[in-house]
C-alpha cells in the first residue's frame, strides 16, 4: 500500500462522537493505552500489533498483522465505557445449557481469533461500505457470570445486556450455546417493547416444550420466548430447520429442503414479507449451515445452508429493523482449521452492516 488508509478515509460524520474527544478515559486503561500507541508511533516502529488496546480512533482501520496481537472482534478496540458508542461486541462464554458436545464457551476466543483475517477489509465482502466508517464499534470483551451458580446465569445475561442496550448502543452477541438467546430477547423485549419479531437460523426449531419453568436448556428458548409474549411468531422466520418438531408454535418455516428448492432469493422476499418492518432480533445458530461448512459445533446436521447461501440472504435483509444480533453455538474443539469460527466472524460482520442498515436508529 503506498497511500495510508487513514489518510483516504473520510471522517466520521453522524454516527456519534469520539468518546476520546470528550476528555474522559476511553475505560481504565485509557491514559495507559493511548501513551502506549503514541509511543509505538513515536518510536517509527512499521509493525503493529496490539491496536485493540492502543487505537483511539473508532472508526480507524487496524493495520495490525493478522497473526498477532491482541485479538479483539475484527481488532476494534476494547473498551467498557459505552458513552457515544453505536455498537457493541460482548462474548457470552456460557455452554451449559448444552444438550449434546459442549465447547461453545470457547466460542468467543475462537470467532476472535478468526476474525482478525478479516480486520483489514475496508469493505465487508458483499456490500459497498463498512460499518466501522458509520458507527462507533467496540468490543466490550466477555459477559461476566458466576460458572458455580448456574441458576443465576440467566439473570446475570439478561442484566448485563440491559446495562449495554438501555445506554444506547446494538448488542451483537458471540456466544455460547443457544441458551444465551432467551436473556438477550428479555433484555431486548424491555429496550424496544413486546412482541419482538425474530429472523432465526438454526437446523433446530428451539421450541420444544420446557417441563419446567426455569430450565435451563438450548433446545427450548423460542418455547418460552413464544409462550411469554417476548416474540410473536407470525411476525417471525425460522431459516434453514432440518430437524422434525411437530408444533410449529406458529413460526414460519422457511426449512433447508425450501431453501435449497427455492434459493436465497425468495429467502429474502418471504423473510421481508413476514417481518416487515417490525423490530427484529436475528439469532443465528452455527449448525444452520451444513456440517461441512460449520463442522465445530454441539449438534450438527447434514443438509444445510452454505456459508455463501446465508451470506446472500443476509445481505438480501438489509433495510431491515435489526434491533441486535447473536451467533451462537460454535463449538472450536470440533471446529477443523478455523472453518466455523471464520464463517462466525464473517456472519457477525454482516450482521453490523445490517444494524447499520435499520432504519429505527436514523429514526430514534
Ligand atoms: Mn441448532
Amino acid at each position: 500500500m503506498s497511500e495510508s488508509p487513514k489518510e483516504m478515509r473520510e471522517s466520521p460524520q453522524e454516527s456519534g462522537k469520539n468518546p476520546n474527544e470528550s476528555g474522559k478515559n476511553p475505560n481504565e486503561l485509557g491514559d495507559n493505552a493511548k501513551e502506549l500507541g503514541e509511543n509505538a508511533k513515536e518510536s517509527g516502529e512499521e509493525a503493529s500489533v496490539d491496536s485493540a488496546i492502543t487505537e483511539t480512533d473508532l472508526h480507524s482501520f487496524s493495520e495490525d498483522v493478522t497473526y498477532a496481537g491482541v485479538t479483539s472482534f475484527i481488532k476494534r478496540p476494547y473498551r467498557k465505557d459505552l458513552e457515544g458508542i453505536d455498537a457493541v461486541i460482548l462474548g457470552v462464554p456460557f455452554d451449559t445449557a448444552t444438550t449434546n458436545r459442549p465447547g461453545a464457551r470457547f466460542g468467543p476466543r475462537s470467532i476472535r481469533a478468526a476474525s482478525s483475517l478479516l480486520s483489514y477489509e475496508e469493505h465487508v465482502y458483499g456490500w459497498d461500505f463498512h460499518p466501522i466508517t458509520e458507527m462507533a464499534i467496540v468490543d466490550h470483551g466477555d459477559l461476566p457470570f458466576d460458572f458455580s451458580r448456574p441458576a443465576g446465569v440467566p439473570a446475570a445475561i439478561e442484566a448485563y445486556a440491559k446495562k449495554i442496550i438501555n445506554a444506547g448502543p446494538m448488542l451483537l452477541a458471540l456466544g455460547g450455546d443457544h441458551f444465551i438467546s432467551y436473556p438477550l430477547l428479555k433484555a431486548h423485549a424491555e429496550r424496544h417493547g413486546t412482541p419482538l419479531s425474530i429472523i432465526h437460523f438454526d437446523a433446530h426449531s428451539d421450541t420444544w416444550e420446557d417441563k419446567n419453568d426455569d430450565g435451563v436448556n438450548h433446545g427450548t428458548m423460542f418455547w418460552h420466548a413464544a409462550r411469554e409474549g417476548l416474540v410473536d411468531p407470525a411476525t417471525s422466520v425460522q431459516i434453514g430447520l432440518r430437524t422434525t418438531n411437530l408444533d410449529t408454535m406458529g413460526f414460519n418455516i422457511l426449512d433447508a429442503p425450501w431453501v435449497h428448492r427455492h434459493g436465497p432469493d425468495a429467502v429474502i422476499a418471504e423473510t421481508r414479507r413476514i417481518v416487515g418492518d417490525k423490530k427484529a432480533y436475528l439469532t443465528f445458530d452455527i449448525d444452520c449451515l451444513d456440517p461441512s461448512y460449520a463442522p465445530g459445533t454441539g449438534t450438527p446436521s447434514p443438509g444445510g445452508l452454505t456459508t455463501h447461501q446465508a451470506f446472500q440472504i443476509l445481505q438480501g435483509l438489509s433495510g431491515l429493523n435489526i434491533i441486535g444480533a447473536d451467533v451462537v453455538e460454535v463449538s472450536p474443539p470440533y471446529d477443523v482449521a478455523e472453518i466455523t469460527a471464520l464463517a462466525a466472524a464473517q456472519l457477525a460482520t454482516n450482521f453490523l452492516c445490517l444494524f447499520a442498515r435499520a432504519p429505527w436508529r436514523s429514526a430514534k
